[in-house]
């Protein structure tokens, strides 16, 4: 029941399903494959914030922009601990830390991040890193270190791609991915919507997504956070429709993926986030912050589940299917 020969015309089709319908048949995949009162709750840290080479025209990290960001170094990993468990005992149940490096490097900042992943380890929580690209050697080192799940975006389609970042390519993301996969680590993958694609572009990297190897385990969909000095800080704020319409898709092609409702909360109703969870979004980021920018509280999150009837999954569980 799981395909990775989506063609591109299949997905324009479902993504053009009138948004009711299309609403309708992702909830009812969502349940053959999902526990649906369950959603998955993870909590990001930036654990080295600013001072990027790369060039990705939408992230106020890089350092040839001019942002207003509190640049850092790598944190101690006694600072990070004390977050994590700070987010655990909040009801989150993985932990994502985030570098602003263009990839990592064999030095001691890396080896720093190892013992960080180890301490996360312990204290139950699923880790997750994102630290840009990443050789075999260096994902089998966090496999082996307890990562548990390793972040590393397409961003948007092939085509649209050399818009955004020309520090590297689409080819040298799909090649991080396949090292993570190697080493045994799941994958989460997924994309911005608002860099000025178009529904083309939307498809395309759905496209991608479902047609690797394997469908990432999570697939997180960020709406453009627009962010003063960086080069997309006038383009339209993205549709809140575009985002159920993006979900829904994602839910329909990837039924057994973890599909987080992830940039763009801050901005959102819990009426429009209770639609997102309709349509198949089964995991959020929880969390005063994201990277750098704005989120709800965990106080405005715990009384959304209350409301909602939703519960947080737990931790290291198998999908249902
Ligand atoms: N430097 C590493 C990398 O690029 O892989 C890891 C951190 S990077 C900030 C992780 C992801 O955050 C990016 O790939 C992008 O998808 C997302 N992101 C960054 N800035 C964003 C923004 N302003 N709005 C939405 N998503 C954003
Ligand atoms: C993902 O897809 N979204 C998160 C996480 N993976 C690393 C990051 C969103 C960043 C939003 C901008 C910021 O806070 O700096
Ligand atoms: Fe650097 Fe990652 Fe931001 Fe790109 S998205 S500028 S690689 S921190």
């Amino acid at each position: 029941m799981i395909r990775h020969d989506w063609t591109l015309d299949e997905i324009k089709e479902i993504y053009n399903t009138p948004l009711m319908e299309l609403v309708y048949r992702a909830a009812s995949i969502h349940r053959q494959y999902q526990d649906t009162a369950e959603v998955q709750v993870c909590t990001l840290l930036s654990i080295k914030t600013g001072g990027c080479p790369e060039d990705c025209a939408y992230c106020p990290q890089a350092a040839r922009y001019n942002t207003d960001i509190n640049v850092h170094g790598l944190l101690k990993k006694d600072e990070v601990l004390e977050y994590a468990q700070k987010a655990k005992e909040a009801g989150s149940t993985r932990f994502c830390m985030g570098a602003a490096w263009r990839e990592v490097r064999d030095n001691r900042d890396f080896d720093r991040v190892l013992d960080m992943v180890k301490g996360v380890n312990e204290l139950g929580m699923e880790v997750c890193c994102t630290l840009g690209m990443l050789n075999e050697e260096q994902a089998q080192k966090l496999a082996d270190a307890g990562l548990f799940a390793y972040n590393h975006n397409l961003d948007t389609s092939r085509e649209h791609y050399g818009e955004i970042i020309t520090t590297r390519t689409y080819d040298d993301r799909l090649q991080t991915l396949d090292n993570v996969r190697k080493a045994g680590v799941s994958v989460c993958c997924g994309g911005i919507i608002g860099l000025g694609e178009s529904h083309a572009d939307r498809i395309a990297m759905l496209y991608t997504l479902s047609n690797l190897p394997q469908h990432p385990d999570s697939v997180p969909i960020n709406a453009l956070t627009r962010v003063k000095g960086t080069p997309l800080e006038h383009l339209p704020k993205v549709e809140f429709w575009d985002m159920v319409k993006m979900i829904a898709t994602t839910r329909i092609i990837m039924p057994k993926a973890m599909v987080r409702l992830s940039a763009g909360r801050a901005e959102m109703s819990m009426s429009d986030q209770a639609l997102c969870f309709m349509a198949g979004a089964n995991s959020i980021f929880t969390g005063e912050k994201l990277l750098t920018t704005g989120n709800p509280s965990f106080e405005e999150d715990h009384m959304m589940f209350e409301i909602l009837g939703l519960k947080a999954r737990e931790a290291f569980k198998e999908a249902v299917c």
